[in-house]
């Protein structure tokens, strides 16, 4: 298999279908190959539909000895090019034989006056219409007007009495070779009608497909009135007819097909039983591939461990928008990787299967509604370990769908929720005597902390602490590790001793509040530290300096011990001024704000995300509201402006260089 896939890879840009270039199968090298390729047709993106691919085409061109250049030719005796011989057929009252002036391959160059067309048509002037109808198909698809006069088509006149209703007025007579495992297919071709005025009958096609087993398998039961709609064009006089109007466009079935099996035939049928009007031809019949694509993406691509992403499958339709109902996939997630929850589809009356903490996502009872671009599934996927996950073509079995053209990558980062546990100081002391204390900071997990660090701040000169394990930790702190410390002082003044324990690691933190204790420390105090606001230009550029400013708030109750506002994320260099300045050296009242102001000079292009956030040494309840993102995007540095080229500074340059040339021959003259 992996041959073929290479091969596809390969195939892949032959294989975008190309208005009026034919898919052929047979290039990929036979029918074996057919199952695993159909679905490498590369897509333009999600959501956007791109044309259906030809499977078969058949265009009436082929000429055959003798070439069809005088009389028409009977269809049972007209062989296709592709495959090779192949041949039609029709019900008795559509052929050739029948006089009925149907079943004719005809163009306008033939013979005007051939008597034996006159009588396959029963009248000089039917078999003259045909001829204009070929002749209007050309200019239809775009032929100069000489190509046009060159141009076949399978004509049907119905000349006289009535035909059997559903009738088929064109087919296969035997099948075309193919592979094809559960593919949308659709049928459509070119039509041109006459007499479509009022008073007169217009033809009513129906489209149909035949299966290995030789059963017909209608596309849709609903017939095309190919008069409805179109282009109008004049016809061209030839032999006795004079100019009339026809009506040339692309008919489609209304319905499109899911499809198995080593063969294909066609089927057209024509549903009107009346001959007064009823006239028309058929150019370019085909069956086309309508399979909608499927598309995976992860939405964050990039998350840390212990966050979540929404896993989108997106089912693309092609251009015709036809309604695809039964198709179907299972989506196997790579190892690593569970169903978090939240499934739910845009795609009407489809099953998602997704069990939470599973690996396996089913889709069934697949079904893309008529004129809709696109539907999709949707569900949220947690990690269960970092590094890169990638889900692709291979994760997938799938019915009525492509595989995806590109791989959906998930990219998850550790992270390591450090927390100060606890700060133990005795609530009194005395001025000269030594004080023993302990504090505490754990790692939450779900990742290892790299450089885990506990330490505390706001003792009197001379304190000193020790931790076990020693801080900065010299390997990474597992996941539910903590360090434990003591700490020796004296106090020196009298007054209130306020310290603040602070955890930290080099590893992401996704909780940031809960990295201060302050002491002293009451348990049932509680203050919403919350990153109130960050302004900064969303624009800016490299060397230009960027002004901003941000706030953060202690939405109470209690005052916030130790209150703090920070900002992430930007160039190294930035400088912030805040009011108070942080830490604040008194706890910061419940309603109160930190304003911070903060300059600094892009020195890289690209998006920068500045994160500010809000923490205290006092119990945060919230934590989820103490950070605020927002993105800047740095553009190239500004270019200076141009200096005129004849004005007054180039004139200045000129004459500087003038200045500089005479010194420097003066030095030489020096040297000498
Ligand atoms: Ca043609
Ligand atoms: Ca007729
Ligand atoms: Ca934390
Ligand atoms: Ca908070």
């Amino acid at each position: 298999m992996k041959t073929l896939k290479l091969i596809a890879r390969a195939r892949r840009l032959k294989l975008r279908p190309v208005a009026g270039v034919r898919f052929r199968w047979r290039w990929l090298g036979g029918a074996l190959l057919v199952p695993a390729l159909c679905g490498q047709v590369a897509m333009a993106a999600p959501r956007i539909p791109v044309a259906p691919v030809i499977v078969w085409s058949e265009d009436f061109e082929n000429p055959q000895t003798p070439p069809i250049t005088t009389e028409g030719r009977d269809l049972l005796v007209y062989q296709g090019a592709d495959p090779a011989g192949q041949m039609y057929t029709a019900d008795p009252l559509y052929r050739m034989s029948a006089n009925q002036c149907n079943g004719i391959v005809t163009s306008f160059s033939q013979a005007p006056g051939s008597t034996v067309m006159i009588a396959a048509c029963s009248d000089h002037g039917n078999w003259n219409n045909l001829q204009q109808m070929a002749e209007v198909a050309g200019r239809y698809q775009g032929q100069s007007a000489a190509a046009a006069r060159n141009n076949h088509v399978m004509a049907m006149l119905t000349a006289n009495g009535t035909f059997p209703a559903g009738a088929i007025a064109f087919r296969t007579a035997t099948n075309i070779a193919q592979s094809a495992s559960s593919r949308f297919l659709t049928a459509r071709t070119d039509v041109v009608a006459t007499f479509c005025s009022s008073g007169f009958v217009a033809p009513l096609l129906r489209f149909s497909l035949i299966n290995d087993a030789g059963t017909e398998l209608p596309i849709s039961t609903n017939a095309i009135n190919p008069c409805v709609g179109g282009q109008s064009f004049n016809t061209t006089p030839i032999g006795i007819a004079g100019t009339q109007t026809a009506v040339a466009q692309t008919v489609t079935s209304p319905g499109a097909l899911l499809f198995s099996g080593t063969s294909v035939g066609f089927v057209l049928h024509n549903d009107q039983t009346s001959s007064m009007g009823n006239d028309s031809s058929i150019d370019n019949a085909q069956i086309i591939d309508v399979t909608p694509q499927l598309d995976k993406a992860f939405s964050p691509a990039s998350i840390q461990l212990g966050q979540v992403s929404r896993l989108t499958m997106t089912i693309t339709n092609t251009t015709d928008l036809l309604r695809k109902r039964g198709w179907s996939f299972t989506d196997n997630l790579p190892a690593g990787l569970v169903v978090e929850g939240n499934a739910s589809t845009t795609c009407p009356g489809t099953t998602v299967q997704a069990a939470a903490g599973g690996s396996t996502v089913t889709v069934s009872n697949g079904d893309l509604a008529q004129g809709a671009a696109f539907c999709e599934v949707s569900l949220d996927v947690r990690p269960t370990a970092t590094g890169s996950f990638t889900n692709g073509p291979s994760n997938l079995s799938l019915i009525g769908l492509n595989q995806p053209a590109t791989l959906a990558v998930l990219a998850v980062a550790p992270a390591a929720d450090m927390q100060a546990t606890s700060v133990d100081l005795p609530p009194s002391m005395t001025v000269g005597v030594p004080v023993s204390g302990s504090f505490n900071c754990t790692n939450a997990g779900p990742s290892a902390a790299t450089a885990a660090s506990c330490v505390i701040s706001g003792l009197p000169a001379g304190a000193t602490t020790s931790c076990t394990p020693s801080v900065p930790t010299a390997s990474p702190l597992a996941s539910g590790g903590s360090i434990a410390c003591t700490v020796q002082f004296t106090p020196t003044t009298t007054g209130t001793i306020a310290a603040l324990v602070t955890a930290s690691s080099s590893t992401v933190d996704p909780v940031p509040a809960n990295n201060t204790k302050a002491h002293p420390f009451n348990p049932v105090e509680r203050a919403d530290m919350q990153a109130t606001s960050v302004t900064l230009p969303a624009t800016a550029n490299v060397g230009v300096p960027v002004k901003g400013s941000f706030v953060c708030t202690n939405a109470g109750p209690n005052a916030a011990a130790f209150a703090d506002c920070s900002i992430a994320g930007l160039p190294a260099g930035a400088s912030t001024s805040c009011t108070p300045a942080v830490p604040t050296g008194a706890p910061l009242a419940s309603g109160a704000s930190i304003s911070c102001t903060v300059s600094f000079t892009p020195t890289t292009q690209g998006s920068l995300t500045a994160t500010v956030t809000a923490v205290s040494g006092t119990t945060d309840p919230e934590p989820a509201n103490n950070s605020r993102d927002q993105e800047l995007v740095v553009a190239a540095a500004l270019t200076p402006e141009p200096v005129p080229a004849t004005g007054v500074p180039a004139l200045v340059l000129m004459g500087l260089a003038v200045m500089l040339a005479g010194m420097g021959m003066q030095r030489r003259r020096a040297r000498r």
